[in-house]
């Protein structure tokens, strides 16, 4: 295993905030007992969770009308596995990385999975791309790719999505991403119906080449690029699409493709309810897909949304066996910075939804006690369990505070050395 960040270093950190964790840990523990909740249990949990690090992630994002590159962007996707590879040593809770193609392109990737493993990743969902034209691409996706008026087109994104699976079975992934931006900007300008019969025709290809024990995600957007109608703009045309194209086919929910104040946590619940619940894109937003850090806008959204998990993880809902990713884009900060306080978050909101009495509100539900079901919830949200997150970390050899160990040890600089300065305009998200 490769350290990238010295174990020494940590090690010293930790152990100058040992006498105050321990003090925190030792009253929430006692606060727990006292709500009949086993503190080494929540632990227990807390540590066998992990998220997916997006590898588009680890370099700065941007928008449409700028992108402004930091000290030491990653050139390509050792520089991101490196970056990664330090997100999971201090955070012990980012075990893989879910990469893009081509964005992610080598020549071998067996290498790659190797590479990987030295820091102790794997690989999640591989994400294919048909929203951009590549250089030697005999057909644009300008009008569509895999719900394209143009039967070569379409052929040409299929043929795409398949080759990402065969890099995908190389990698030890067991589940394709599948997120189209097709749609149109003028009513009239295509079919609506027309182009979500030539979408299925096209996943159906795709769905035909998957391993027996993969996983097609199929991931919805209200709109962008497209800004009339978009093809899969909604879990409902996400649904149809899954439930025609067969059991491997499933719904993954990226918590910004929605308008503002939907009801995220109830999508989830009736997409749990068919067993077609695939997994998440985690990240927060104020009003479009906004990208930004989980939990950094609407915690209390994030923590509903993972109620509903425990939720089904506790009752055994069948078919519940999500994926959780991250999908962010960090415009101002440190991505190393954001990728590691977004994983705290989302394991924090999983924590949090784990300590809910879920006996007593389960009987205060039957009685219509409206106000004793919502203080339950509230109780478990209002808790604060960052011992229990810190103690995770601490148990595996992380950092008590990643972000403090992470400018302790001053990589960011270190890299920069290596990593030529990113000079002049450029816009998009990566
Ligand atoms: C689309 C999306 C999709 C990725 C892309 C980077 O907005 O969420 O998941 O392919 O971002
Ligand atoms: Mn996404």
């Amino acid at each position: 295993m490769t350290d990238l960040i010295s174990p020494d270093l940590i090690g010293s950190l930790n152990e100058q905030a040992r006498a105050a964790h321990e003090d925190d840990l030792g009253s929430l523990g006692r606060q727990l007992a006292r709500r009949g909740i086993d503190l080494e249990a929540v632990i227990a949990r807390a540590m066998a969770w992990s998220v997916a690090i997006p590898t588009w992630g680890v370099g700065t994002g941007g928008t449409r009308f700028a992108r402004f590159p930091g000290l030491g962007e990653p050139r390509g996707i050792h520089d991101k596995l490196a970056d990664c590879g330090v997100i999971q040593q201090l955070t012990r809770g980012t075990r893989t990385v879910s990469p893009h193609f081509p964005w992610d392109e080598v020549s071998d990737y067996n290498a790659l999975r190797q590479e990987a493993a030295q820091y102790g990743l794997g690989f999640d969902a591989v994400n294919s791309n048909t929203f951009q034209d590549q250089t030697d691409q005999s057909h644009t996706y300008k009008f569509g790719s895999l719900a394209s008026a143009k039967k070569d087109t379409r052929a040409q994104a299929v043929a795409h999505n398949i080759r990402c699976i065969e890099i995908g079975k190389q990698l030890g992934s067991q589940s394709l991403t599948v997120w189209i931006g097709d749609g149109t900007n003028f009513p009239g300008q295509q079919s609506l119906s027309g182009m979500f019969s030539n979408y299925l025709d096209a996943m159906r290809d795709i769905y035909a080449a998957l391993p027996a024990d993969w996983s097609m995600f199929i991931e919805h957007k209200m709109y962008e690029p497209a800004f009339y109608s978009t093809v899969i703009s909604d879990w409902g045309s996400s649904l149809i699409a899954a439930q025609t194209l067969g059991d491997k086919a499933k719904c993954l929910v990226d918590l910004g493709h929605h308008a503002p104040n939907v009801n995220i946590e109830q999508i989830v619940a009736r997409l749990i309810h068919v067993g077609k619940l695939a997994g998440f894109h985690f990240n927060d937003s104020k009003y479009g897909d906004d990208d930004l850090d989980s939990g950094s806008v609407d915690p209390f959204r994030l923590f509903l949304v993972f109620n509903e998990l425990v939720d089904a993880e506790l009752r055994k809902a069948p078919g519940f066996r999500p994926a959780y990713m991250i999908d962010q884009s960090h415009n101002v900060t440190d991505p190393i910075e954001s990728l590691m306080s977004s994983a705290t978050e989302i394991a924090r909101a999983y924590v949090q939804a784990s300590i809910v009495d879920r006996k007593a509100l389960a009987e205060a539900q039957a009685e219509n006690d409206v106000m004793a079901a919502h203080r339950l919830l509230k109780a478990a949200y209002i808790t604060d369990v960052s011992p229990i997150l810190a103690e995770a970390r601490r148990r595996q050899g992380g950092a008590h505070d990643p972000i403090a160990a992470y400018r302790a040890a001053g990589y960011r600089a270190r890299v920069a050395k290596d990593r030529p300065v990113i000079k002049g305009a450029s816009s998009g998200i990566v």
